[in-house]
């Protein structure tokens, strides 16, 4: 038997569950990318809003590529549960929040439609940072975007015409990826798609705020959906385990209005930077060294990574002593304490998240997560060698000595490995014209110094 309207009143006492008449709100948000994240991240914060009284913010998901979250959630009325987990055990809650889950590639027409509905007011988006089709050096690839079809671009730009001929009114855009300025990389992105008048109303009445998403969410196993089974007494197909810490700053620039996302511990804020590179170059910049490096190591999963002296070492290094000497902390930003919170986060035991999730899309991460560090701390005259023993740990994981490399640049990258040493392939990432020089252009002595580390092991 599935979760759906029809079971959820036999839930046990002890899954949270909301109050508010479901069936009454209107859909006020589209969310574009229903993953894993949002599903625990900002259909939570959405939730808690209209559980305080909020109306008229239920969410139409929309899946990009393939029909997954359509058959999990759709039989089950869009409810699903959070599983929160750390070592004082594990808190259930019903999410109530999304209501549809729309397949773009099998209903174009059914996106169009709810992108271009009345009530819709905000878009937000979980596309991963590829979704954005950024070049490697930074800023979007339009020549790609334009002969793609079918990207976020394409949809969005569409709603702006759609809307504008309606007399629908502007709306929101609010990208939850990992990205530095996100908002504007997203605004760019829609605006090469438009001209003329569309092209104007764009610019002048809608709003693409930056955000800072954090929540911990690894991709949920089998096992931990028999799990929930045996505790609920029904099947969750759409269930998602995630910490019970989560955090999100938003900047506060709306076309119109916006749940009381605050509710639920949502920053309204003048300006995210602060909190965005904090979070792309301490959390997700450690994070991607414990992929490489772990995985480079023999270890499967974050909790154990970190637990590894070795890779730790590096780790709290790269995290402590360089990504944090490269940030301009707002006042009140304590970033030996975000450090201490953050290697707690790592080290919970009962989240099975992956590090090969993790190494994923590099080419689409490393920008933000190391390079802008590496530019700034030359400059800062700050040492950068944990930095460079990541980036070390990411070039031999592209050669394939750590398993399966998954990237969208995955062949180009591999092709040029087998074309080079380990000097001449430092050279054409990072030396001068290299592909991601636009980011980070290594001098003499650090090509040197990066070149050793790739073949120390
Ligand atoms: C991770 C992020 O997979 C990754 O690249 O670094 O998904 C990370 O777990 C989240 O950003 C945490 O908020």
């Amino acid at each position: 038997m599935r979760l759906s309207e029809a079971t959820r009143g036999g839930l046990p006492a002890d899954v949270t569950q909301a109050a508010y008449a479901r069936a009454e709100q209107a859909r006020g948000i589209v969310h574009l990318g229903i993953g894993a994240f949002h599903r625990a991240h900002q259909a939570v914060y959405t939730d808690d809003a209209m559980a305080a009284g909020d109306r008229d913010w239920a969410i139409t998901g929309v899946s990009l590529r393939s029909a997954q979250v359509h058959e999990q959630l759709a039989p089950q009325d869009g409810l699903y549960t959070v599983a929160t987990r750390d070592a004082a055990g594990e808190q259930l809650r019903l999410i109530e929040a999304v209501r549809d889950v729309l397949v773009a590639p099998r209903d174009p027409g059914a996106v169009a439609a709810a992108l271009a509905a009345s009530a819709t007011r905000i878009v937000t988006l979980t596309v991963t940072e590829k979704g954005y089709h950024r070049l490697p050096g930074g800023g979007i690839d339009g020549a790609a975007i334009a002969t793609a079809g079918g990207t976020i671009y394409h949809y969005l730009a569409q709603a702006v015409r759609d809307r504008m001929s309606a007399g629908a009114g502007p709306m929101t855009l609010v990208s939850c990826d990992n990205m530095t300025d996100n908002g504007h990389v997203l605004h760019d992105g829609v605006a090469s798609l438009l001209d003329g008048a569309a092209l104007g109303w764009f610019q002048r009445d809608w709003a693409c705020p930056s955000t800072m998403v954090d929540r911990i969410v690894p991709a949920t196993a089998p096992d931990d959906l028999d799990r929930l089974e045996a505790r609920i007494g029904v099947r969750d197909e759409g269930a998602v385990v995630t910490e019970p810490f989560r955090q999100w700053v938003i900047e506060d620039r709306f076309a119109d209005a916006r749940p009381r996302w605050d509710v639920g511990g949502a920053q309204f804020v003048a300006d995210v930077r602060p909190y965005e590179t904090a979070k792309l170059r301490m959390l997700n910049g450690a994070h991607s060294a414990l992929a490489y490096l772990g995985l480079g190591a023999g270890h499967d999963y974050v909790h154990q990574a970190v637990a590894d002296p070795a890779v730790r070492m590096v780790v709290e290094r790269l995290m402590r002593d360089e990504a944090a000497a490269s940030l301009d902390a707002a006042p009140g930003q304590d970033l030996r304490a975000y450090g201490d919170a953050l290697l707690a986060r790592f080290a919970n035991p009962s989240l099975a998240h992956r590090l090969a999730q993790i190494a994923s899309d590099g080419s689409q991460k490393v920008g933000p997560r190391w390079l802008e560090a590496l530019t700034i701390n030359r400059a800062r005259g700050v040492d950068r060698t944990a930095t460079l023993t990541a980036l070390a740990g990411w070039l031999r994981h592209l050669r394939g000595q750590a398993g399966p490399v998954n990237d969208p640049m995955g062949d180009e990258l591999a092709a040029l490995w087998r074309g080079h040493d380990a000097a001449g392939m430092v050279a054409a990432l990072f030396g001068e014209g290299g592909r991601f020089a636009a980011r980070w252009q290594a001098d003499d002595g650090e090509r040197a110094a990066l070149t050793q580390l790739v073949e120390q092991r």
